[in-house]
């Protein structure tokens, strides 16, 4: 493997799959081979009471008298719980109530709830345990401590769901899919993300390579005991196949950058000169009073980034220092980062006082947004205080650029509807009229993406290849081509260093 880590399925993996900081709970997985056995050595059923302490403390159950995970009146004292083979069965997916004790020192650790499932059905298609302890940093490392110091191994990142890749319960595209989710910000990105991951994508890929073996299968029939009176037909019928799954794949591509949005979503940077209602904007936007507001020219000094969820599009919104000639140190730093939030934003909503003549740093950061050639928006504010520029003024400063007019004050009647509208057009900006987000299935990885212009590009070829009627078996080439490409996306006979790469975005425990 390239990073160098040997992946065997033969040892017993650890790590804590909740995130790290106070919770509620948090759980320690545990998957392989010995993952009972570790947790028999850790895991003592039943109440647990500090001896001497005058209860009737000895009287350690099987875990089957609690199938059901509720507490039961047994209890263990510490002596007792240092007796490492006085649990008995587990029964597969059955909660158990207990306690965390260290055997060496029969210090009891945490109380926890704990499963244990027996493989192939489930998350990595081996037997796994989970602790599921209170959400207490210093309790989850103890834990899997001892779980690492009694047969397991630290998982690394991405190995367990490596390990459902492995066992054949995911596929590639949807292993991506489980990392997509962690990460959804939006009811969008989650349901596009969990459409790849019930295999709804991989599903689409199967059928298109299930037409191109199809093809591949009668082409070699037909290399194999050519028939010249039939050559045409064999021809006009290729033909006719690889255009219909150039289609197929061009529809499927054109889902993709609706599909980048949802999972990356969009930055937006909010630029103008001092004091135009930038940070007004960004406040109305993410509903509370995220950046400082004054009638002070040069507020904000640093670029402050928020994300707000744009129908369902996770939107990150950056407000900037205004833009103007200074000899402030910091202001100039400031302003060189509103310049260089422009190169990185999608989109540039750009704020002028609506209310007062065009000024020189307008017109200049006009220019700047041109020469950037972004998407702009350009918001005439302050109409409260009475509209001095026009449409026509706007459309006279930054051409092609869409228009809104404002206003943004603190407290204003129609503050609230600032957002709705902004919605309304960065939905109209970023969705492609014809796809809907809900029932198309669409492409969200760069990966699939650049496999999926791969296979066109082959399929492309070969269609040209048939109209110019070349041999057959060099059409075959490139249809072949295109199969292993679209085989990629879901795993199918990839390089290792592809599924390390694929793996590599993974978070610990998971
Ligand atoms: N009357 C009126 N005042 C507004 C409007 N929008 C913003 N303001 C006021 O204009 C002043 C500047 O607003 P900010 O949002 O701080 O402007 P900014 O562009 O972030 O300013 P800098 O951070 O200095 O670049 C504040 O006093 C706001 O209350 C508006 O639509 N109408
Ligand atoms: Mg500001």
């Amino acid at each position: 493997m390239s990073n160098g880590i040997l992946y065997s399925n033969e040892d017993t993996i650890a790590a804590v799959s909740t995130a790290y900081g106070e919770g509620g709970i948090g759980i320690v997985r545990i998957s392989g081979p010995d993952s009972l056995s570790v947790l028999r050595k850790l895991f003592r059923t039943g109440r647990f009471s500090v001896p001497d302490s005058g209860e009737e403390n000895i009287n350690a159950t099987s875990p089957n008298t609690d199938a059901t995970g509720i507490a039961t009146d047994s209890s263990v004292n510490m002596s007792d719980a240092c007796d490492i083979d006085a649990c008995a069965e587990f029964e597969s997916r059955h909660m158990y109530y207990g306690h965390i004790i260290d055997p060496d020192t029969g210090e009891m650790v945490d109380e926890v709830l704990a499963v244990y499932m027996k493989g192939p059905h489930t998350y990595t298609c081996e037997d796994v345990v989970e602790i599921n302890g209170h959400g207490s940093v210093a309790a989850l490392r103890k834990i899997l401590a001892l779980a690492l110091s009694h047969g397991a191994r630290m998982a690394e990142p991405g190995e367990f769901t490596r390990r459902a890749f492995l066992g054949g319960r995911l596929d590639l595209s949807q292993a991506e899919a489980v990392m997509d989710l962690i990460e959804a910000e939006t009811d969008g990105s989650l349901s596009a993300a969990a459409s790849q991951l019930s295999g709804r994508l991989s599903a689409r890929i199967h059928e298109l390579r299930k037409d191109l073996m199809d093809i591949l299968v009668d082409m070699a029939v037909n290399m194999d005991y050519p028939d010249e009176d039939i050559e045409e037909i064999v021809y006009g019928k290729l033909s006719d196949s690889l255009k219909g799954l150039i289609e197929r794949i061009r529809v499927l591509l054109a889902t993709a950058d609706t599909g980048r949005l949802l999972k990356d979503g969009l930055k937006v940077a909010i630029v103008g000169r001092p004091n135009v209602g930038k940070s007004s904007l960004l406040n109305a936007l993410t509903g509370m009073e995220r950046a400082i507001v004054t009638h002070v020219p040069g507020t904000t000094r640093d670029t402050i980034t928020e994300t707000i969820d744009l129908g369902g599009i996770p939107v990150r919104i950056m407000d900037t220092a205004g833009i103007r000639e200074t000899s402030d140190e910091i202001e100039r730093i400031g302003i060189e980062r509103s310049r260089a939030s422009v190169q990185e934003a999608d989109l540039v909503f750009f704020v002028v006082d609506g209310s007062d003549v065009l000024t020189e740093e307008d017109r200049e950061i006009a220019t700047m947004l041109k020469e950037a050639g972004k998407k702009t928006l350009l918001l005439l504010n302050k109409q409260d205080l009475g509209g001095v520029l026009t449409e026509e003024d706007a459309a006279a400063l930054l051409p092609g650029a869409m228009v809104k007019l404002t206003q943004l004050r603190t407290g204003a009647a129609d503050e609230g509807r600032v957002s709705e509208v902004l919605e309304e057009l960065v939905r109209g900006m970023v969705y492609s009229g014809s796809v809907k987000q809900n029932d198309a299935v669409m492409i969200t990885g760069a990966r699939h993406e650049a496999l999926l212009t791969a296979a066109l590009q082959s399929l492309t070829d070969a269609a040209a290849r048939t109209a110019e009627g070349e041999p057959l078996d060099l059409i075959e080439i490139d249809v072949h081509e295109a199969y292993d490409a679209l085989g990629e996306i879901i795993g199918e006979a990839v390089a290792g260093d592809v599924v390390d790469q694929v793996f590599a975005r993974f978070c610990l425990g998971k």
